[in-house]
């Protein structure tokens, strides 16, 4: 059977291509979200993407996750370093948990260098721009055994 992979964006994601490209390319969230979809479907994996600035929408799709989805590919954004509700929502998630950062976290201020999201993920992405969603999607394929 095909296994799901949820991928996941957060606060202010929906602006991705319209400000900033030096921190965060020129690429939008569709062009991002429509590389991975074509991506997934070479691995042979689902697809589905989700994207919001409402933190208690996030954890709800997280808790989704546990009855639909086999891994989570996750850039919580600016929550990533304040939500202990998405960490929570994370640890009840069996499969394979995957967070991206377009920037180079560790490169910016003080605030950006810890993530809650980083204490139960198994692996993080940061600083490869949009490439790193796609490196996310193929760790989850190896991970997921495809
Ligand atoms: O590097 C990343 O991917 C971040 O998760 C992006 C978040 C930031 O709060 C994290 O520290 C690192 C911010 C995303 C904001 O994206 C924008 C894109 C275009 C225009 C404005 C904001």
């Amino acid at each position: 059977m095909t296994k799901l992979v949820y991928l996941i964006n957060g606060p202010n994601l929906n602006l991705l291509g319209t400000r900033q490209p030096e921190l965060y390319g020129s690429a939008t969230l569709a062009d991002i979200e429509a590389g991975c979809a074509k991506l997934a479907d070479e691995l042979g994996l689902g697809l589905s993407c989700f994207q919001s600035n409402s933190e208690g929408r996030i954890v709800d799709w997280i808790q989704e996750a546990r009855g639909d989805a086999d891994a989570i590919i996750l850039n919580s954004g600016a929550y990533s370093h304040t939500s202990i509700a998405v960490l929570d929502a994370l640890i009840a998630f069996d499969g394979p948990v995957i967070e991206v950062h377009m920037s180079n976290i560790h490169a910016r201020e003080p605030f950006r260098r810890h993530s809650y999201v980083s204490l139960r993920a198994d692996a993080v992405i940061a600083g490869c721009g949009a490439d790193g969603y796609e490196f996310g999607l193929r760790r989850v394929a190896r991970l997921l055994g495809r």
